[in-house]
């Protein structure tokens, strides 16, 4: 048995929901918090809503494979290329959820305001029941799970400096998620969701 599985906790069992929570995954994790938080080259996108420009509540970096541009609420995502920590870190996630990746969202909560709302992983690129591994690091924080159709009661789980949260099966196209905001005060975190781009026609 691998360490990573020893710190498996289950999320509960709800209709359409496969989520994996690895407690613990990321042994070290203070060495890449202060790495990434340095080296990213972190920007804030923009959405236009009602024809107004706002900046979206987080920083964020888009890294992949050549090619793997990745749309979503209106932007377009051109990759940046890998780096050797995203490398080693995208190879681990990939073990532990038993499928390849070839890109990886990474986003920045500078405080409790930052956040992102309710959404699923379900762009056409990503393919019809993706795989998404979503490494946490930093501060701890409230992801929540919700039916799209409303009937089940939400999830939700607090993630931890170096817990690994794995979505796969129908959990897009049934449920969505959020990082909520907060009004305790909070220190830095970093997620960083590990993807792979099926269809690149679809771009
Ligand atoms: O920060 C998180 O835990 C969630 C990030 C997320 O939902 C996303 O990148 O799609």
């Amino acid at each position: 048995m691998t360490d990573w599985a020893l710190f498996h906790e289950a999320i509960p069992d709800a209709p359409g929901l496969s989520v994996d929570l690895h407690r613990g995954f990321l042994s070290d994790a203070d060495a890449h918090l202060a790495g990434l938080l340095g080296e990213t080259p972190w920007v804030q996108g923009e959405i236009v809503a009602a024809g107004q420009r706002h900046p979206i509540p987080r920083l964020e970096a888009w890294y992949g494979d050549p090619g793997r541009t990745y749309t979503y609420s209106g932007r377009r995502l051109d990759p940046l290329p890998w780096t050797p920590r995203l490398t080693g870190l995208r190879d681990r996630c990939a073990e532990a959820a038993g499928d390849p990746f070839d890109s990886v969202l990474v986003n920045r909560y500078r405080d409790g305001r930052d956040a992102v709302g309710w959404h699923a992983d379900d762009e056409p690129e990503l393919g019809p029941e993706p795989v998404i591994a979503s490494l946490s690091l930093g501060a701890t924080r409230r992801f929540r799970l919700r039916r799209k159709d409303g009937c089940h009661d939400p999830v939700t789980a607090d993630l931890e400096h170096g817990d690994l949260l794995v979505m796969r099966g129908a959990t897009q196209v049934l449920w969505q998620h959020c990082l909520a905001r907060t009004a305790r005060p909070v220190g830095e975190r970093v997620n960083l969701t590990f993807r792979r781009i099926v269809d690149r026609q679809r771009r």
